[in-house]
């Protein structure tokens, strides 16, 4: 007879700063960003109940090959990594619909060794929905979701004692700038005891075309989950945005190894935000930074650890050598 989940099972936290929607960050981040020198917007905010449908859509893009090549690893080396971080408690930052992270919880079912699993998300919907969808799939599971952003909320999450791994696939990562993920790396490795790990997905430096490709697919779901931030500016802070006057645009920059996506305006014209009592101009051609995605080489994660107080474990990578995932723990 298989168990039933039942609510106790499952715990999902709302942290209040996102019940009440987005708030006082939101307002601070597009005042600070749509006065800067190059306009930008945090990518936090592309996922509202239709960004994070639409990111999902991304994931199965013939372009979009980051998602595939992380779960061919997860499928052929959970056991291992299992075997070697030896996790009770898997705490996952921006877990989304999670569906890469039932091959690490099969294998720490297998190991004998699952109890927990935190999935930390900041888009509620997808959050209750991956919570409800694991319980049914593993009886027995406690499942604590937290719904907050992983950036304010990081030394907030439960961990009940248990030997934590935290996990944080998909190259989210790359979404960082070097300052912030030096910090944010820091952080995460402040909280890990001598028996914790992190394991994270990075998304690997290849040729220009591939990488370009995936961030500007030819079914256009990218520029609609591009211009969908507009969207969510519109209904958060009662913008104006015309999302037929910005068109989708991605690049990669060599220098930097990273993806930078932008909306570039289509004419001159002028905004108007009324929850900042704000007006802005932009002129035609103007590009805003909406989003960096940064790829990895081995050199460069390692020393992207190592500035955080982090050694690398163990590295493990596709058969095609796209994406990695690595083991850290503490120096
Ligand atoms: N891990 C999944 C989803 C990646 S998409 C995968 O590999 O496919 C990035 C996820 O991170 C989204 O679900 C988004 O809602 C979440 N996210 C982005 N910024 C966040 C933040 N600051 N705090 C919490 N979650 C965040
Ligand atoms: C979530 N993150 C890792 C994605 C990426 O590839 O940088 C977000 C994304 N943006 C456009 N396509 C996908």
């Amino acid at each position: 007879m298989s168990e039933r989940a039942t609510s106790e099972q499952i715990t999902v936290d709302v942290r209040r700063e996102v019940e009440d929607g987005p708030g006082p960050d939101l307002e601070a981040d597009v005042r600070r960003g749509l006065t800067s020198r190059l306009k930008e917007l945090p990518p936090k905010y592309f996922y509202d109940e239709l960004g994070s449908e639409l990111f999902e859509q991304i994931t199965e893009l013939p372009e979009y090959y980051p998602t595939r090549a992380e779960r061919a690893i997860l499928e052929q080396h959970s056991a291992a990594i299992v075997a070697a971080a030896d996790p009770q408690c898997l705490v996952e930052l921006g877990s989304g619909s999670a569906s890469k992270t039932r091959a690490l919880l099969m294998a720490m079912r297998d190991a004998g060794s699952l109890h927990t699993y935190v999935p930390v998300d900041i888009s509620e919907g997808i959050t209750r929905d991956t919570a409800a969808r694991l319980v049914e799939e593993f009886p027995g599971l406690r499942v604590h979701g937290v719904v907050c952003d992983f950036e304010r909320d990081l030394e907030k999450l439960p961990g009940w004692g248990q030997r934590r791994m935290f996990a944080f696939l998909g190259g989210t990562i790359g979404n960082f700038a070097p300052a912030p993920r030096r910090l944010f790396l820091q952080r995460i490795a402040s909280l890990l005891g001598p028996m914790d790990s992190l394991l994270l997905g990075t998304d690997l430096v290849k040729d220009r075309a591939r990488l370009e490709a995936a961030y500007d697919d030819s079914a256009g779901v990218t520029a609609r989950f591009n211009k969908n931030v507009l969207a969510v500016l519109n209904r958060e802070l009662g913008a104006d945005f015309d999302l037929d006057a910005f068109e989708h645009l991605a690049f990669y920059d060599a220098d930097e190894e990273r993806i930078d996506i932008r909306l570039r305006s289509l004419r001159d014209q002028r905004v108007r935000i009324a929850g900042l009592d704000m007006e802005v101009e932009f002129a035609a051609g103007e590009e805003m930074r909406t989003e960096l995605s940064h790829k990895f080489t081995l050199p460069s994660l390692e020393g992207a650890y190592a500035s955080a107080g982090l050694e690398l474990a163990e590295v493990w990578t596709d058969p095609d050598g796209l994406f990695a995932l690595s083991l850290a723990r503490p120096v």
